[in-house]
């Protein structure tokens, strides 16, 4: 198995996860380690894994790798909305260009492909609808970044209908859970109430996400893998919606402060109201369920995480709220 964006919050998480579940599974990791790579995430399973530094855009040696494999799980990318916004230009590069050169090797060398994707290729929905994204909602993207994961999976889709690659695709929800970095909404807030400053709120604090723990995340990759239709989309999500200024009060409980020990920031631009995905094809086509049910119990254990693993956050923790300062957040 090539897993690519290996060394990020969720390919790390994957890795650990599959080789937990599937000790005799072979895999490659191959990933650029951008800012937002850490091998370190890798250490519990290090001497099982081969690890290849190296960049999704790089055709021979993607080429490589894709004949040496069986199965291409595809994770790698840039990931921050926040950053895209600053700038869009590496989100180009490795979401739309990085997808085409592994289809590109995938056709080539006929591979199976899972392509993992998210819900925000939908754009956003009122925070009053009762409706929320399926399979066949309208792609209508916001960001640069949501606009570049739209771009990958339309590629991908055409490489399934044109060439007939064999591949799945499935578009998740918020994640949370260890080794995601500190510049995401939940990792950002109990690190800094860590290090003693204030958890910082955009706006108003009314947006709501589907927050999804990273292994109901992974065992839905794995049901997909296993049992999914080629061709076919799958939605993943828990159902639990939250509103930021929600998750924020429960991470500030959790963590035995005021539920007002914070601050309002300026917003983000063009911030996305609301996700929700209706999961419904994944439950009754593959049975896949949620097992983190209760948010406050996979927030406590979070934030435990969290509290015990400095070495591994606190490096990227000053780099990434120096460049927030120099947005204004
Ligand atoms: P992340 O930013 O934590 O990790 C991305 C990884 O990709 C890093 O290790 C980075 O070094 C690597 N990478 C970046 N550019 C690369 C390149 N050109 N070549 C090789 N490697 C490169 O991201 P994440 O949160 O783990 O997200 C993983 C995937 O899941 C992404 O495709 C993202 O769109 C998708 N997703 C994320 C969420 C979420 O809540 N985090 C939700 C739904 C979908
Ligand atoms: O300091 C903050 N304060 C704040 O209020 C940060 C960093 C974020 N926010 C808000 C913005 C969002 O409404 O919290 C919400 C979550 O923010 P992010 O963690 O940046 O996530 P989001 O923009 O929703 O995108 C995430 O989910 C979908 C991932 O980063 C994407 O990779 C994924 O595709």
């Amino acid at each position: 198995m090539l897993v690519t964006g290996g060394a990020g919050f969720i390919g790390a998480n994957f890795v650990q996860h599959t080789l937990r579940n599937h000790p005799t599974y072979d895999i490659t990791v191959l990933d650029a380690l951008t800012y937002a790579g850490d091998r370190r995430a890798l250490e519990p399973v290090a001497d099982r894994v081969r690890f290849v530094h190296g960049d999704i855009c790089d055709t021979d040696l993607v080429d490589r790798l894709v004949a040496e494999c069986d199965v291409v799980v595809h994770f790698a990318a840039e990931s921050h909305v926040d950053n895209s916004l600053h700038d869009p230009a590496p989100f180009v590069r490795t979401n739309v260009t990085g997808t085409f050169t592994l289809l590109e090797a995938v056709r080539r060398h006929d591979r199976r492909y899972h392509h993992v994707s998210t819900d925000e290729v939908f754009g956003d929905l009122a925070l009053d609808a009762e409706q929320k994204f399926t399979e066949e909602t309208r792609y209508d993207p916001s960001s640069p970044y949501s606009a570049t994961k739209a771009a990958s999976d339309m590629l991908v889709r055409a490489w399934v209908r044109s060439y007939g690659v064999r591949a799945t695709l499935s578009n998740c929800a918020n994640n949370y859970g260890p080794y995601q970095h500190v510049e995401k909404f939940i990792p950002r807030q109990v690190t800094n109430l860590l290090v003693g400053a204030r958890p910082k709120l955009y706006g108003a604090g009314l947006n709501v996400r589907e927050w999804t723990h990273v292994e109901d995340h992974n065992d839905a990759v794995h049901a997909i893998l296993e049992r999914g239709r080629i061709g076919e989309t799958y939605l993943i999500g828990s159902g639990d919606e939250r509103s930021n200024r929600e998750i924020l009060e429960l991470v500030l409980e959790v963590m035995g402060q005021p539920r007002d020990a914070y601050e309002h920031v300026s917003d983000r631009p063009g911030h996305d109201l609301r996700y929700a995905n209706d999961s419904t094809k994944l439950r009754t086509e593959l049975g896949w369920r949620p097992s983190y049910v209760e948010l406050r119990a996979g927030l406590a254990d979070t934030v435990d995480w969290y509290r015990a693993n400095e070495w591994w956050w606190k490096p990227h923790k000053e780099r990434t709220e120096a460049r927030y300062r120099s947005l204004g957040r």
